[in-house]
């Protein structure tokens, strides 16, 4: 990987992997691009940054031809609750943003890299431990996505020889920029009201498990990927890959033990409740060990302590 093109480079892990991949292929090979363009932003000011509009097909050859990429990672998507708030502007953006950058990835030869999601499984997955493979029929519109696009990169890998390679993302968790619009946005907020509040209202019930994931392991994860032996991969399109699985009164509890007085409570919101219980409790990654090494470093109580820390520090709390 020499140029690598970024789209959605202001989303929650755009933020941050601009900047992860910058430092190790150097600040002019990574090209950010994002329909917004902030002022006073890391990643617009420190390296290639270009405006782009994921479904305007032709300037994301344009830009992808100017900077001669050789590699294309695709973050620009809507997430699970704003998908299912939105379900046509979902499909334009997910389906159509990802179309237009397959295309370009099929003509200019480059490798590419999309996340999929645990939103990808349904009600009818088995729910503990969810197999690499196994039966995918979501019944929301984010997972409809996530599905197809799993296979179309399957379908360009196959038809046109373009190195496609994904991974399922469980809920990511961090400091830095916020999610926007997902079921386990729930595990990121609760930190910052924690500190903040001192309580959080939690819109995800009690003894609901989802997978999840603190960022630098996520981060870590797309490089890896990108980087693995294409011998040695029998899957591409998506590797389930997680690093805990908790409920909210474990997370709760795992803050406690940082702010004795933090309380938790409940305030169900139904649509997003739908949705996380339509999601696995746990998935199996052991595909993603064993084809290309996959290794998670954190888990819910490593996690805690580190997102505590930073939050404290950005939050300017003593
Ligand atoms: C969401 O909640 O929509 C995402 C995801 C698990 O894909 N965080």
């Amino acid at each position: 990987m020499k140029k690598i093109l970024v789209t959605g480079s202001l989303g929650q892990i755009g933020s941050e992997l601009v900047t992860h991949m910058r430092k190790i292929y150097g600040d002019s090979n990574v090209i950010a691009t994002d329909i917004k363009v902030p002022e006073n932003n890391e990643v617009v000011n420190g390296g290639p940054f270009e405006a782009l509009d994921v479904l305007d097909a032709n300037k994301m050859a344009e830009v992808a031809k100017k900077h001669n990429v050789d590699t294309i990672i695709h973050l620009a998507a809507l997430l699970s609750a704003v998908a299912e708030a939105k379900p046509v502007l979902a499909w334009q953006i997910n389906m159509g943003g990802l179309f237009n950058a397959l295309e370009v990835a099929r003509e200019l030869n480059c490798k590419f890299f999309t996340p999929s999601s645990i939103g990808a499984f349904g009600c009818d997955t088995p729910k503990d431990n969810t197999p690499q493979d196994t039966i995918q029929r979501p019944g929301t519109m984010y997972g409809v996505t996530k599905v197809s696009g799993e296979l179309l990169c399957d379908y360009y890998f196959k038809k046109f020889g373009v190195d496609t390679r994904g991974v399922r993302f469980p809920g990511l968790i961090s400091y830095v920029a916020p999610p926007g619009g997902g079921t386990t946005d729930y595990a990121v907020d609760i930190y910052y009201k924690a500190l903040q509040e001192g309580k959080y209202t939690s819109f995800i019930g009690e003894g609901t498990y989802m997978d999840m994931m603190y960022m630098p392991d996520a981060l870590n994860a797309i490089v890896t990927l990108l980087e693995a032996d294409p011998s040695k991969l029998k899957h591409r399109n998506a590797f389930n890959i997680t690093a805990m699985s908790f409920e909210p009164s474990q997370i709760a509890e795992e803050i406690k033990k940082h702010i004795p007085e933090f309380k938790m409570s409940y305030d169900v919101d139904p649509i997003r409740q739908a949705i996380a219980d339509s999601w696995p409790n746990s998935i199996d990654c052991t595909a993603a060990r064993e084809e290309w090494g996959f290794n998670a470093k954190y888990d819910l109580p490593s996690m805690s302590k580190d997102m505590l820390d930073k939050l404290k520090i950005k939050l300017q709390i003593k």
